[in-house]
Parts: structure tokens; sequence; C-alpha cells
């Protein structure tokens, strides 16, 4: 495999899962904050309160990247270190932390590409209704505006938000994420919410910041029904609407997906759809890999997550492995779309009780192989332009807590110690240009 010229390697990352200094400086708690302290939500008791550290050792990750060759570095603003209340009064200590951090990329010649929204929403604005309220759209424009005004004549490539399908039907739908809300209104309002935010959103970084280069990241892969059983066959048709399509169809096609249409008709006034429709610059697919479905009739949607067959490959942390489903969604992307794809995550979970993560040679075939399908799609026509690595450092995986572990680099979360995997050096080799797959 040869690099197509102009090929952009990364990295991302994500500001609840690595910064820490969680009450430090005026950030106030975002909703993360909030399930991170109810028991039982997050494995371990685990917090972001500290995580990686980030916030104080941005020069030592900043490093490393430059060591590793790195192109670019996805990362995402906290909205309550910017905004501690949500909206109103900007906290200048939050907004300094991200121009030094900005700074420092650009002075290493690392490309930043800033995501507005990782999940971390104010409690603030929780406190109003969250996504559920109408109002998150223009909450979220005037946050936009803020991060266009102070950091657009530096950064050029945004990501209004991240996985919009997942926070939604994981907050909303599942208990499985914050604000962790189970109501049928409720899912169908944030989506309906979300996709305004991203249509005011992409206007104000258009309007704001010259040369902006500007999309949404949405997590794309097959729902493989459990098994071929009606049911099961409808169950992944639903998930697939809500998880695949609820997000880009509107954003790109305007128009809500058929099997949810019905659904969210009464939260959608007139004009929205043409609002909503900012298919923007590039498509950000992150994937790991396909989801299993099933029938479950107590679940509020009748879907759940089902078993892989015992016989498929599988990660350390139980994830399915299907290069060649990645390889598809790729080619369907393009074809569907017709946008630049850039592959904002793909990455690998691991867990150090296996004691394989510091020569994790596990996670070196994952992306090997996963590289080489995304080459294979290419070759088929896929418009791919860059591809990001979940992750660079281990970090707080959500509701895993730190034990589910996807960095190229180590972290000793007990001294913020940082130490490369062999899969960064692998990496590094690769963006040298050094390994051909
Ligand atoms: O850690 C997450 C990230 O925040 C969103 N995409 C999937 C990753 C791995 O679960």
């Amino acid at each position: 495999m040869n690099r197509p010229l102009g090929f952009l390697w990364g990295v991302s990352t994500s500001s609840y899962q690595i910064e820490g200094a969680a009450g430090t400086d005026g950030r106030k708690p975002s909703i993360w904050d909030t399930r991170c302290r109810i028991p039982g939500k997050v494995a371990n008791g685990d917090t972001g309160d500290v995580a990686c550290d980030h916030y104080h050792r941005y020069r030592e990750d900043i490093a490393l990247m430059r060591d590793l060759r790195i192109g670019a570095y996805r990362f995402s603003f906290a909205w309550p270190r910017l905004l501690p209340d949500g909206k109103g009064a900007a906290n200048e200590a939050g907004l300094v932390f991200y121009d030094r951090l900005i700074d420092a990329l650009l002075e290493a010649g690392i490309e930043p590409w800033a995501c507005l929204y990782h999940w971390d929403l104010p409690q603030a604005l929780e406190d109003r209704g969250g996504w559920i309220s109408r109002d998150s759209a223009g909450w979220f424009a005037d946050y936009a505006a803020l991060v266009a005004r102070r950091y657009g004549d530096r950064v050029k490539h945004f990501a209004t938000v991240n996985e919009p399908s997942v926070f939604t039907l994981f907050g909303y739908a599942m208990d499985w994420g914050a604000p962790g809300i189970v109501d049928r209104a409720a899912h169908l309002q944030a989506i309906h919410h979300v996709n305004l935010a991203h249509g005011a959103a992409s206007d104000v970084l258009r309007a704001l910041v010259p040369g902006a280069f500007i999309g949404c990241i949405h997590n794309r892969q097959r729902i493989v029904p459990e098994s071929d059983t009606p049911a099961d066959r409808a169950a992944a048709a639903k998930l697939h609407a809500f998880w695949n399509d609820a997000f880009p169809e509107p954003q790109l096609n305007g128009v809500y997906p058929a099997a949810i249409a019905e659904d969210i008709a009464p939260y959608v006034r007139p004009g929205d759809m043409a609002r909503i429709c900012r298919p923007g610059d590039y498509f950000g697919l992150n994937h790991y890999g396909p989801i299993f479905a099933k029938a479950d009739p107590s679940a509020l949607w009748g879907f759940a997550w089902g078993s892989a067959p015992t016989d498929a490959p599988k990660s350390d942390i139980g994830w399915p492995i299907y290069p060649d489903m990645f390889q598809d969604e790729l080619v369907d992307l393009t074809q569907r779309y017709r946008l630049p794809v850039y592959v904002t995550e793909n990455g690998c979970g691991g867990r150090a009780d296996k004691g394989n993560e510091l020569d994790d040679r596990h996670r070196i075939e994952y992306l090997k192989a996963h590289i080489a399908a995304m080459h294979r799609a290419i070759e088929r026509g896929a418009d791919v332009r860059g591809y990001f690595v979940w992750s660079l450092l281990d970090n707080f995986e959500w509701g895993s807590g730190f034990g589910n572990r996807f960095g190229l680099v180590f972290v000793d979360f007990a001294t913020g110690v940082r130490t490369p995997k062999a899969s960064a050096r692998w990496y590094a080799d690769l963006i040298a240009g050094k390994i051909s797959l």
C-alpha cells in the first residue's frame, strides 16, 4: 500500500475524557461530572476529575504527538470551561487554556481539528432542560460564535458535534450515558434539537471563520440482526434508523429517515428541515465494528444490543472486529453523500489486566487491518482523505471508567506518567512511510 498524496494522519481525543482539572480556573460541572457521582453509573466509581490531567500536561502530550509525526490533532472544547454557566459570561482562564493549546499545536506543526461538542453539556444548561429544550440550538450557536471569534484566526477545521446518535441514544433512551433519561419524547426532542444546533452552529462558523472547513462527526456502522428472525430484523432496522441515519439524513439530505419520521414529526416546525440541512465540507466517520441487535420488547424502542457470533474475532474489551464492513461503509458513504470522508475515530480497546497493553500487538493488528481495509475502499472509489486513531492517550472511557484503554500511549492514572505503546511506534513508522501494508 502506498500513502495517497496529501493524506492526513491524526489522533483524536475529547475534553472530558482527558483534561481533568474539573474544578480548576472557573470550570463548572458538566452533565458527565454529575453522572459520575451517581453510584453505579460508571465502573469502579471513576470520574473525569483528573483523567489524564491534560489540562496541565498538554505540552508533554503535544511533544509526544510531534515525536510520532502526527499531522492533525482532533480535540474538543469543554463548553463548561469556556462558558461555565453554558451561556452568558465567558471564562477568560478557560479561553486562555485553548489559546495555549492551539498555539503550541501550531508551533509543533500539528493541525488543530476542533470539535465543539463531545458530550460535556454544562450542567447549568441541563438544569434548563438541556437538549430537550428547543433553546439549546440557540445556546449552541452562541457558544459556537464565542469559539469562532476567539480561535477562528488559528483553527480552520471544525466539527459541530461528535456522534450525535450515540449521545442522544445512550443519554435519552438507554441510560448508558448522561443525562440518563429514558423517555421517547425526550429522545426524539434531543435528536431534533441537536440537529437544529448543528445547522445553527454551521452557519455561525461559516459566517465568522474565513476558510472554515466544517463537518459533523457520525458513528456509523453496520447493524446486524443477532438472528435471522423477523423480530431481530425489525429491531436492527429501528436501531439503524436511530444510529446511522437520524443525523446524516436531515443534515445532508434535509429529511428524517422513514423509520422514525412519524415519531419525530410532532417536534418539527415549519422551516426546521431547511435550518438543519447543512452538508458542510466533509463527513466525519467514527467506526469501530458492527453492532449486533436483537428484539427486546421491554426496551424503550424494542431493540437491545445482542451478541456477536461466538466465533467472531473480538477485541480484548469484547467488540467484534470486521474490517471488511469498514471498507464497505467507506464506499457506501462516498456513494451516498458525495462528501470527502475523514475517519475521525478508529481504534481498539484493551485492558491493562490482560498484561498486553505496552506490547499491544492486538492493537497494531486491528489498526493494520482497518487501514488496509480503508485502502481497499479508496481503490474502490471511496473519497477518504484522512484517518485519526482513537485515541492518543488511554483515557476516561465513559461508563467503563479507566478500565477500557484505547490509547497509543499508556497512561498510569495514579501518576499521570505517559509511556508510548508498541502501537504508537508502529503508527509513527506508518506515517513516516516506513511500513507498507
Ligand atoms: O471513547 C469513545 C469516544 O468518546 C467516542 N467514540 C467511541 C470512543 C470509544 O468508545
